[in-house]
């Protein structure tokens, strides 16, 4: 009898909001606030653009995917207003919050207000998951929605190092950030499997460091094709890492780059032998792990490396935060070393903590001076945090708690919640993953801690047992939409049952996105 009851208000409820789910134009992440009143605009041939100067960029971005929707647009004018058709502003009175914007939709006009250039990217993706479509035209329904961010930095990780991806690959993920209001993509771009990022000051980083020996790769049986019996990798060249940065400024998402140093450096060390405490020979491991051979932190010709191969990434990205890892170095190896000894004697380092947090201080002064800030995993709080920086909080809530207290910035990143490599059902059929448990629900259900002091939240996808893009594909989706909507919609309006039903109307858009979503209750393949 209870359960009758149960699932009859769970029923009726499904009911009520389903009525409020087709009204909020199925949107992922919810809006702060949608009424949908009166007629839609519609979209076609010869539609007209008016813009402000500085949301020439966001416009551009709409043109575009309108003219992928199959239609003509007249192009952007420079005009700042006409009678009909698509109007962008920027009103930092009338929208307060940062990043925010206001649609007031009408079947005269389309009238984006923003409060900034980031407000205006948000509206356009707004509208791209707004209209319907049919031939020669888009309709966009009448109403006005009102809009920003519950968190400021919203962010998703993509470990390219353990399997390469291809810069199509790399665009798809960043428009579908875009799509979900996410402002930063991390790229992993080093770790011990290989070295993704062209540096022209050391071209052993291309030649090897790029590369691992396929045929040793551990878990090799349970992944499907790709391994032809060549060498396995690839990097991204540089103008390769322009054309993504670019990508993404158009889409308002800042790129953070991630170089992994004292640690997770083997293909590094493969390719530079002199960089490791012992001198080599090192190869670039063949499955993940946490290895003993890390960057030599006695040696000032490691420092020397860093700064080059710094110099350049900074040149390729613009973001203000340069990631330079810091997590799970063995200190086995500093141990036993007598050049790491002469360091800890000279700068009177009392233990190989403090070492750790010297190497990361010194690189910090380094980015620092290039004004730039370093964030690191919550392990740059062994021995002292260095000045500046930001902590990415993966292990539990304490390392978190600790940089907030030392007034650091923190970002969220937490493995039980939000590592997307955990398998997401305990089917058996599930493809093979890194191990944990989370699925979509719990990623729904995260509600970071400490609210005032976390810059925001961000999502991680390790990538070891992602050998090909549609693994990854199966694992991102649709876990990240649901941390889209922790990120960005405003925790009272949070609700499973209405995720679900959007989630499921999305979906179906799955030939629009070309991305391939894991419908959490079938099984695998279904
Ligand atoms: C931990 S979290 C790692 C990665 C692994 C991942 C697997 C962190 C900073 N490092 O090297 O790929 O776990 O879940």
């Amino acid at each position: 009898f209870i359960l009758t009851i149960y699932f009859f208000i769970t029923y009726a409820a499904v009911q009520a909001q389903q009525i409020s789910a087709s009204e909020t134009g199925a949107l992922i992440p919810a809006p702060v606030s949608a009424k949908y009143a009166g007629n839609s605009y519609v979209i076609q041939k010869g539609t007209a653009f008016y813009n402000t100067t500085e949301l020439q960029p966001a416009a551009d971005l709409l043109a575009m995917y309108i003219q992928h929707a199959g239609i003509q647009t007249t192009g952007v004018s420079s005009q700042a207003s006409g009678k009909d058709g698509i109007r962008f502003r920027i009103d930092s009175v009338a929208v307060p919050q940062p990043e925010g914007y206001r649609l007031s939709i009408n079947q005269h006009q389309i009238d984006i207000t923003a409060h900034d250039a980031a407000g205006a990217y948000h509206a356009v993706q707004t509208l791209r998951q707004s209209w319907r479509k049919s031939p020669g035209k888009l309709s966009v329904p009448g109403g006005v929605i009102e809009d920003y961010p519950r968190f400021h930095y919203r962010g998703m990780h993509l470990d390219v190092s353990r399997h390469f991806f291809a810069v199509g690959y790399i665009k798809k993920f960043i428009d579908s950030l875009a799509l979900y209001k996410f402002n930063n993509f991390h790229w992993h771009l080093t770790d011990d499997q290989g070295w993704r990022i062209e540096i022209k000051k050391y071209p052993a980083l291309q030649t090897i460091a790029a590369w691992r020996n396929e045929t040793l790769i551990g878990h090799k049986k349970e992944l499907p094709h790709r391994f032809d019996g060549k060498r396995y990798g690839g990097y991204y060249t540089q103008a390769e890492i322009k054309e993504v940065v670019a990508y993404a400024a158009a889409r308002g998402i800042n790129v953070i780059p991630e170089i992994e140093m004292p640690g997770h450096a083997l293909a590094a060390l493969a390719a530079y032998p002199q960089l490791g405490c012992t001198g080599g020979p090192y190869q670039a491991a063949t499955f993940w792990g946490v290895f003993d051979d890390v960057f030599c932190a006695g040696k000032d010709s490691v420092f020397t490396f860093l700064e080059g191969v710094l110099d350049e990434v900074m040149e390729l990205f613009p973001s203000p935060y340069i990631h330079i890892g810091g997590d799970e170095c063995p200190k086995t190896r500093w141990n036993a070393c007598p050049a790491c000894k002469a360091r800890m004697a000279q700068e009177k380092l009392p233990d190989v903590d403090a070492l750790q947090s010297y190497f990361i201080r010194r690189i910090n002064a380094y980015v620092q001076r290039k004004g730039r800030h370093i964030i690191g995993w919550d392990e740059i709080l062994e021995g002292g945090l260095a000045p500046g920086a930001t902590v990415m909080s993966w292990r539990g809530t304490e390392g978190a708690e600790s940089a907030a207290a030392q007034k650091h910035h923190v970002i969220m990143t937490p493995e039980d919640e939000l590592y997307f490599d955990h398998y997401q059902s305990l089917y058996p059929e599930e493809q093979l993953a890194a191990g944990g448990y989370t699925p979509l629900q719990e990623v729904y259900a995260y509600e970071p801690p400490l609210k005032h002091f976390i810059q925001g939240i961000q999502g991680q996808v390790w990538s070891e047992y992602l050998s090909t893009e549609q693994r990854a594909d199966y694992m991102i989706y649709p876990r990240m939409l649901a941390l889209a909507e922790v990120a960005w919609s405003p925790q009272s309006i949070r609700d499973y049952v209405s995720f679900r039903r959007r989630l499921k109307k999305r979906s179906t858009a799955v030939q629009y996105e070309e991305v391939t979503y894991r419908i959490e209750e079938c099984r695998p393949g279904q």
